[in-house]
């Protein structure tokens, strides 16, 4: 077995690069590139709004996203297949977080609860029984440049597992929140991002939930506001710039995380559905998801919670969570997965300086 320090890691990579080679043997080649028309439901919100959610109307859309290595679409060395084939879903209307949690509110519910995230706690050797025990402490994943410019296929290298890194110290235990209450929380892993929701009387968003929040009721579009990068040439998001992993030149107006809310949200009021931070959603990640999906039917899907098993076969013994958003690392050198139809994962448990979330709540009926 790994230890946790490359279990966690590791896990924490596919978001970004694993999904090209092996996923496409599993998804196979039917490829639809077709976007039919959005159809928002026409009903009125059934209630005011909780505070810092805004109502998203569900109703039909179209799911996945286009071969991102077209230029149509902007380029990226990853084909994405597992985001295809695009397929008709239905959603129910729900309200959103306007924005990813932020550590003042991520603050509250640990004071409230006394709740420890799993950054906090350090690996057993129970858990981890071949880990030497000098690697049995807490941590978890941090970003680090490169001192020059790398060949992109090794993650470690510029990743590492860092002990006492965790919520309050998002980059180590030489760091800390002060002035960054308004920033995502980060290094919280699935179960973490679930026990927040359900203190706050909500929950986390299908993944389905999710895309359909994002598009903002545009069809097909690229991105979250439209088909262009850049509109106007103004950046819309926080992504990365510059030399990647070397150095972010943060053209953008960020250098790495930035709190939240910096950039115009979409049409449905959501800020930062692309870049920032990855965000957790509830589903399983399978490669073969919506393979499955579009073949079970002719029709319209509705609302999906996800496959009942996890399966990448990049890593097959690893139980994945859905990630969806991209972060302010993601780069069209490496990985454009702040376009809105496109999917990223990680393993449950594993945390990490880029990774976030935000939660939904339905209406009581
Ligand atoms: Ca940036």
């Amino acid at each position: 077995m790994k230890s946790r320090e490359c279990n966690r890691v590791f896990a924490l990579f596919v978001a970004f690069v694993l999904s090209s080679g092996v996923v496409s043997l599993a998804v196979a080649a039917s490829v639809s590139s077709f976007f039919a028309p959005t159809k928002p439901n026409k009903a009125a919100p059934p209630g005011h709004s909780p505070p810092g959610m805004v109502w998203i109307p569900g109703g039909e859309f179209s799911m996945g996203s286009e071969d991102p290595t077209t230029d149509a679409v902007c380029g990226g060395h990853e084909p994405m297949r597992d985001s295809r084939p695009i397929h008709r879903v239905y959603v129910d209307g729900f309200w959103m977080d306007k924005t990813e949690v932020t550590n003042e509110q991520f603050e509250k519910f640990i004071k409230a609860t006394g709740y420890r995230t799993i950054a906090e706690i350090a690996p057993t050797q129970e858990e981890f029984p071949t880990a030497p025990k000098e690697n049995l402490v807490a941590g978890s994943t941090v970003f680090t440049p490169t001192p020059k410019a790398v060949p992109l296929q090794n993650m470690f290298q510029w990743w590492r597992y860092q002990h006492g890194a965790d919520w309050r110290h998002p980059e180590g235990p030489n760091s800390n929140l002060k002035g960054r209450e308004n920033y995502p929380v980060v290094q919280v892993a699935f179960p973490d991002a679930e026990a927040y929701a359900q203190w706050a009387g909500k929950r986390l968003p299908t993944e389905a939930e999710w895309e359909f929040a994002a598009r903002g009721g545009r069809t097909g579009a690229a991105y979250a506001w439209g088909n262009e990068l850049k509109p106007g040439g103004k950046w819309m998001a926080n992504i990365y710039e510059g030399k990647f992993p070397v150095k972010d030149t943060g053209d953008d107006r960020f250098v790495g995380i930035a709190p939240v809310a910096q950039f115009p949200p979409n049409k449905y009021g959501l800020y930062d559905v692309a870049g920032n931070v990855w965000e957790w959603c509830s589903d399983w990640y399978r490669a073969d998801y919506y393979a499955q999906i579009a073949k079970q039917g002719k029709g319209v899907v509705r609302n999906p919670q996800g496959p009942d098993t996890p399966w990448d076969p990049a890593e097959p013994n690893e139980k994945k969570r859905v990630h969806r958003g991209g972060s302010f690392l993601c780069t069209d050198q490496y990985c454009t997965r702040y376009m809105v139809g496109t999917r990223g994962k990680g393993e449950a448990t594993t945390a990490a300086n880029h990774l976030g979330f935000r939660c939904v709540q339905s209406p009581r009926h």
